[in-house]
């Protein structure tokens, strides 16, 4: 274990989850009841025409309301800029989301240095879904938020932290509504939920020189350290800003050179389920982000989920880095398209 990191890996309560599983399955049949709060799963019959006609798969409903409250309640903690108490609070309570949907909980504490020197004190959160399986899936997303507002259009703000409502809360939101549907149900792939630490401690715009790994520091952090030094997955997908009003999703550069044949199958994907408004088939930017590093350092194929737009100056949503990043900026039509599309993913495999 690298110095300066700690593990602590959480067993939950298996055996009582099970049992009141067991006894809610029971419970349903008598009264034959769905939609139910945590006790039921709604389903969404689909055949798949592309593929064998015979085989039907139920893939079930991404609750999108859920999703959203997820999203708020990160941002009622306040900006989750690392060395603060909203951080650390905030961070608490993904651990216990976690805790409370999968089978069992990492959390890699680190200290990592930014780029001016500022020593982080960092967590990475990770989730698995069957950990015993060999055949698995990372989903990951950043829950920090970027310590200024330094792309407001008032300067003034440019030493501001922000609410990071699409910018951060999105992703992990959706995750953590994945992570309720999959305590419900085994699927034949293991699954690791990964919410990433201290991604948005970029160089600040006024600074002189840019230097892009000073991105991603807690991404990168893992890529060299894994939760588990055999760490494996087939492949990944990462979620940045999938909740803004009108969001277009474009194939990412660093996603088509690592990992095409996935970026086509979650796109194929998304089409059936009806989204292609928001997943559009056009070439987008080369983003570093953390998928960059998991598929340099750790080798493991990583496609982003990004919104990309051509009618700002960054070709970000328009409210990218400012104080606008909040929860007016939020559409869970937008948080529907792009959980329905992830969930079917997994559920397919
Ligand atoms: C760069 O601007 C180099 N990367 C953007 C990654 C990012 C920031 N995603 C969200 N906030
Ligand atoms: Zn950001």
């Amino acid at each position: 274990m690298p110095p300066g990191s700690n593990f602590v890996k959480q067993s939950n309560h298996k055996s009582m989850k099970s049992l009141l599983i067991l006894l809610g399955i029971v419970f349903l049949t008598f009264c034959g009841c769905i939609g139910c709060d945590r006790g039921s799963v709604t389903r969404n019959t689909q055949s798949h025409e592309t593929t064998e006609r015979e085989k039907l798969i139920d893939i079930p409903v991404f609750n999108a309301d859920s999703a959203y409250f997820y999203t708020d309640k990160q941002v009622s903690f306040g900006p989750r800029v690392p060395n603060t108490e909203a951080h650390i609070a905030c961070g608490n309570w993904l651990q216990q989301k976690l805790e409370k949907f999968s089978d069992t909980v990492y959390v890699q504490t680190a200290r990592v240095r930014a780029y001016d020197g500022t020593i982080l004190n960092i967590r990475n959160l990770i989730g698995s879904f069957q950990p015993e399986k060999k055949n698995r899936i990372l989903l990951c997303a950043h829950w920090d938020t970027r310590p200024w507002a330094d792309h407001d259009p008032d300067p003034e703000n440019h030493f501001i932290p922000f609410d990071g409502a699409n910018d951060g809360a999105s992703g992990v939101g959706v995750l953590l509504e994945i992570a309720r549907l999959l305590s419900l149900t085994d699927i034949r792939v293991g699954v690791d939920i990964v919410f990433f630490d201290a991604e948005d401690y970029g160089k600040h715009r006024l600074s002189k020189d840019q230097d892009q790994d000073s991105w991603a520091l807690g991404s990168q952090y893992w890529s060299r350290n894994p939760h588990r030094s055999d760490y494996f997955a087939n492949y990944g997908i990462l979620l940045d800003m999938v909740g803004a009003y009108n969001a277009s999703f474009k194939h990412e550069g660093y996603s088509m050179m690592y990992a095409p044949n996935y970026v086509r199958k979650v796109w194929d994907i998304a089409k059936s389920q009806g989204f292609d408004n928001y997943f559009l088939n056009t070439e987008g930017g080369f983003i570093i982000d953390d998928h960059y590093y998991i598929n340099t350092i750790r080798k493991i194929p990583v496609i982003n989920i990004i919104d990309q737009r051509n009618d700002t100056p960054h070709g970000f949503f328009a409210y990218w880095h400012t104080l606008g990043d909040n929860m007016d900026a939020i559409d869970p039509l937008t948080l529907q398209a792009v959980g329905q599309t992830v969930i079917s993913v997994i559920f397919q495999e």
